[in-house]
């Protein structure tokens, strides 16, 4: 049996999952795409994880896109099939009902690119250079990434990363809003680890909601996504986490969330 090309570890309600293919800087070839698929729906499925982060292995890339070299023999079928595949996985990421956290150690190129954006949130390394250089293999993104770039940093942005392919760096990435965070590359796993910790103590009900409201709100008109809100909103007073963490608030103390 041959290795998973994606590592899992669980500490304390956070699953942290690796792309391990450092030595083509986690290029994402079909196999790994379906393993991703495969952790994806499993850190799904499990009560016990609140808070998933993503990485790459090695102190090079989070992941350098697609693997041109797998990529170049497709035939326009299997062209199809790989994209479909590659769009499955991004949108099982962005609807996943518990916080999903990239942490961009490296170059995030392409399909790399799209697959951090299709994470909630982004801490990346300074040092790190992201880009969709699709254009100059005489392509265009595949995975999502006109679209997600021109839902997060707007059509101008979306059109300078993807008509002229040059990678931009972590500080303007930041600027951008493409980023959440820039830290030193030294203090990245702590940052992150952090960031992942406060989420697996929030009530995970009321993430829940947020994920689902903000990720509705991006696709329907604001009455429809109002609408939506109020609803969620609604229902969240039929948690015990809600009577907890009012309780706690008069109470003085922290409160414990239980996700019921
Ligand atoms: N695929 C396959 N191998 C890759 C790779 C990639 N994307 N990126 C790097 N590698 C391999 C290199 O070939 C090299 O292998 P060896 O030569 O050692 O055998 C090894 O990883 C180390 O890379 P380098 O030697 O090149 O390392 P450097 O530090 O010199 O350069 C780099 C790092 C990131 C600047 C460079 O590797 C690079 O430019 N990589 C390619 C970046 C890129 O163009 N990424 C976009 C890929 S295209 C679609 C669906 C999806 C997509 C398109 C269509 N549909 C089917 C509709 C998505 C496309 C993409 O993502």
């Amino acid at each position: 049996m041959t290795a998973s090309p994606v590592l899992s570890r669980d500490a304390d309600g956070v699953r942290v999952l690796t792309i391990d293919r450092p030595e083509r800087l986690n290029a994402l070839d079909r196999q790994t795409l379906e393993a991703l698929d495969v952790a994806f729906t499993a850190a799904e499925d499990d009560p016990q994880v609140r808070v998933v982060v993503l990485t790459g292995a090695g102190p090079k890339a989070f992941v350098a896109g697609a693997d041109i070299a797998q990529m170049a023999a497709l035939t326009p079928i299997q062209a199809h099939e790989f994209s479909a595949l590659g769009q499955r996985l991004m949108r099982r990421i962005e609807r996943l009902p518990k916080p999903v956290v990239a942490m961009v150690n490296g170059y995030a190129l392409g399909g790399g690119l799209e697959l951090a954006l299709a994470c909630h949130l982004r801490i990346a390394a300074e040092g790190t250079r992201l880009g969709q250089p699709e254009v100059g293999l005489g392509l265009m993104p595949g995975f999502g990434g006109t679209q997600r770039l021109l839902r997060l940093a707007g059509r101008g942005a979306a059109l300078e990363l993807c008509l002229l392919g040059a990678p931009i760096d972590a500080a303007r990435a930041l600027q951008l809003g493409l980023v959440q965070r820039v830290v030193a590359a030294a203090d990245l796993e702590t940052a992150t680890m952090e960031l992942a910790a406060r989420l697996a103590a929030a009530a995970p009900l009321a993430l829940r909601g947020i994920l689902d409201a903000v990720l509705a709100g991006g696709e329907c008109p604001l009455e429809e996504g109002l609408a939506f809100e109020s609803a969620r909103f609604g229902l969240l007073f039929a948690s015990q986490d809600m009577r907890e963490g009012t309780a706690a608030f008069l109470e003085k103390r922290t409160p414990r969330f239980g996700g019921h």
